[in-house]
């Protein structure tokens, strides 16, 4: 028995209604590949990748499951597909029905055309990793051997460095007005 995490994501409707009730209702599908044992909070979340596009609500679930990688692979595929993904219609970053990807696997490190664990953009994504926090901020994340919460706390300092909106000044001028007080 393995403990997978499996990051959930639509910014389409399906047959099962809005996104929110589309993750709802493949979460409750997972249910045939394992067992689902945590559930994060729902997050609306911006586009990342291509903007002209409707925000996203995101999710991540623990799912424990005897499956192996490539069979859970194929068992996600075909929920998607059960609410009505299109991988021919659709592009890459591009809108979707359901989004249903393997972020971790029990400590599998695996790089093979179509399957990637962790997954590979796992560190740069605050819409992945806000909601993986939520439910098991100290997994680790084997290959890099960090856990989950340190990368968001590394994210979220990458995040701010970036940001030249409000930037701390140092001025002599400033200074000197300093030491007389
Ligand atoms: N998925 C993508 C690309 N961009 N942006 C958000 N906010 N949420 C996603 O799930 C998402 C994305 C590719 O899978
Ligand atoms: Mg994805
Ligand atoms: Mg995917």
């Amino acid at each position: 028995m393995r403990t997978a995490f499996i990051g959930m994501g639509a910014n389409l409707a399906s047959w099962a209604g809005a996104p929110e009730a589309t993750l709802a209702a493949a979460a409750l599908r997972l249910e045939s590949l394992g067992r689902v044992t945590c559930r994060s909070s729902l997050y609306s979340t911006a586009p990342v990748g291509f903007a002209e596009q409707p925000r996203f609500v995101n999710a991540v679930v623990e799912l424990e499951t005897e499956l192996e990688p490539r069979t859970l692979l194929k068992g996600l595929l075909a929920i998607e597909q059960e609410f009505g993904r299109d991988r021919a219609a659709g592009f890459a970053n591009g809108p979707r029905t359901l989004d249903l990807d393997i972020l971790l696997l029990g400590d599998h490190v695996i790089h093979e055309p179509g399957l990637e664990i962790p997954h590979p953009r796992l560190a740069e994504r605050a819409f992945v990793l806000i909601p993986l926090n939520e439910i098991a901020p100290q997994a680790v994340v084997p290959g890099i051997a960090k856990t989950v919460g340190q990368l968001l706390t590394r994210l979220i300092e990458a995040a701010k460095a970036e940001s030249d909106a409000v930037v701390r000044l140092k001025s002599e001028a400033w200074a000197h007005y300093e030491d007389r007080n």
